[in-house]
């Protein structure tokens, strides 16, 4: 299912720039924002690195955020008209990014530019040595965090 799927977002893309008319496709449980499809994780919790182990094993990662308006589709806010099959089920959600390599050097697991930021006040602290990004639901303001906690996720497929 999942191989035609991405054959279907493929040949997609590849005809986009001739047909305007194409459009894209998510599997059920997915919403579609922009090219992309995007899964609200929330039957088993996971550490970060589970998490994107298990975004991997469907070709996608877990989410990365480059403006205002992806954020506020991600959170769900109200005007979008969408809401996501289950609710989270924590405070927060586990997202793409990470400064484990190197501490400070944030980078998203897509490896899409870590252009785009909206740390709550006082973050990233590195407290205890937190490199994992997770968002705050309620407000949509992002957290270093610690790897270890098990949490929802957002997950993607490109
Ligand atoms: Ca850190
Ligand atoms: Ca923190």
């Amino acid at each position: 299912k999942t191989v035609f799927f991405l054959f279907q977002q493929t040949l997609c893309l590849s005809v986009t720039w001739l047909t305007a008319g194409c459009k894209y496709h998510c599997d059920p449980g997915y919403l579609l924002y922009g090219n992309y499809c995007y899964h609200l994780e929330t039957e088993d919790v996971k550490n970060w690195q589970d998490a994107e182990d298990h975004c991997s094993r469907q070709q996608g990662h877990l989410a990365s955020i480059h403006s205002q308006e992806e954020l506020s589709f991600l959170t769900g806010e109200k005007h979008h008209h969408h809401e996501w099959e289950q609710s989270p089920t924590g405070i927060s959600l586990w997202m793409g990014g990470h400064d484990s390599v190197t501490e400070g050097g944030w980078e998203w697991t897509d490896g899409s530019p870590f252009r785009y930021i909206r740390w709550n006040a006082g973050n990233p602290d590195d407290y205890y040595g937190e490199d994992c990004l997770s968002i705050l639901i309620n407000n949509g303001y992002w957290n270093d965090d610690n790897c270890q906690y098990n949490r929802d996720s957002l997950n993607v497929i490109k």
